[in-house]
């Protein structure tokens, strides 16, 4: 790994990367982010990354979630608006045009948390990144879709950036090798992947990794084993999205979100320890921690 050059992520490395807010900023200024997310069963996923987007300080937030769950997640995320594209359960090959009428106007898409493995929506993944020019996050079964067709993710070379959020067993499927082989080699995977599919590639884990397309590679030090718990990944997505969504660029968009994601819950920790939060709590600790640092 002597080719890889790394860097460890420090509050003051971080304080850099936060947009400036204007006085005279208002929503439209605060950036417009597209969150493609839900199906039936997991309407939290899609609440959760909202959250996540919401409390990183989101101008606008529009979901786009199948018509089966849509008025759950319209009570469930009040702030947002929300969009209901076909498909009961799970969004279908029809979903595509929803999309993209709404991700006309926005800075920035995320996709994945909670959309389940319906193949159908796989036509849908590669419109989004053959046709939308602004960054593109792919998380969760956005992921394990071009897992099982790892040829979708040479569609946006050229295209647009891309934002990988994969924890192990989604990196590992994405691979196609083993957790094992992911886990005893987490830096040279994140960052030869990084490379090869032209993405910021987040190895999520205990030390997530942030690597970038040129080959660097960022560690980030916050966070502790509470994370482990569902619907954190999905919080991420989401704050990640609104610092895209903010003008943060793709790489730095990613560090500030894995950053300050895990210094909120190693707040949390501080008075809960190591278990018992939960992943709504992260979203919603994330403004004060970013008050510490800025
Ligand atoms: P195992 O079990 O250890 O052998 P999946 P998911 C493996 C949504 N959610 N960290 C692990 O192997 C998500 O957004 C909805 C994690 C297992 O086989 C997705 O859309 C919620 N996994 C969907 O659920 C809240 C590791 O990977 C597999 C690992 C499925 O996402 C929860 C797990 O990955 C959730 O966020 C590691 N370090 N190492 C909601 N409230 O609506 C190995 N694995 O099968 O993609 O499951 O991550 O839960
Ligand atoms: P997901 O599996 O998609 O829900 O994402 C889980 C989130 O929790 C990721 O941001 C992980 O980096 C984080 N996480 C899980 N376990 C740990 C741990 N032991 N230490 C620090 N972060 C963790
Ligand atoms: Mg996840």
């Amino acid at each position: 790994d002597e080719g890889i050059s790394t860097f460890v992520l420090m509050d003051d490395d971080v304080r850099g990367l936060l947009p400036v807010r204007h006085l005279k900023g208002h929503k439209g200024t605060h950036g417009k982010g597209i969150l493609v997310a839900g199906s039936k069963g997991m309407s939290g996923a899609a609440a959760l990354a909202g959250r996540g987007a919401l409390r990183s300080g989101i101008g606008l937030l529009q979901i786009v979630t199948p018509e089966g769950i849509a008025e759950g997640v319209d009570k469930s995320v009040i702030e947002a608006t929300v969009w209901s594209a076909p498909g009961e359960d799970s969004l279908n090959e029809e979903a595509w045009p929803v999309i993209l009428r709404q991700a006309e106007k926005a800075q920035a898409v995320a996709v994945g948390p909670g959309l389940s493995q319906n193949s159908q929506f796989r036509a849908v993944l590669a419109e989004i990144l053959k046709n939308l020019s602004c960054p593109v996050v792919l998380d969760a079964d956005a992921l394990n879709l071009a897992g099982s067709e790892p040829s979708l993710l040479s569609l946006r070379n050229g295209r647009g950036p891309l934002i990988l959020t994969p924890h192990p067993g989604e990196m590992a499927r994405l691979c196609q090798c083993s957790v094992e082989t992911i886990e005893g080699n987490r830096l040279d995977m994140a960052v030869a992947k990084a490379v090869e599919w032209e993405a910021v590639v987040v190895l999520k884990g205990a030390v997530t990794i942030i690597a970038s397309p040129d080959g660097r590679a960022f560690f980030n030090p916050t966070g502790n084993p509470g994370l482990g718990t569902g619907g954190t990944g999905d919080v991420l997505t989401g704050s990640i999205l609104a610092w895209l969504a903010q003008g943060v660029p793709p790489l730095e968009a990613a560090c500030l979100g894995v950053y300050l994601h895990g210094k909120a819950a190693d707040e949390l920790a501080a008075e809960f320890g190591w278990s018992g939060f939960t992943a709504a709590e992260v979203a919603d600790q994330l403004p004060k921690v970013r008050r510490t640092i800025e």
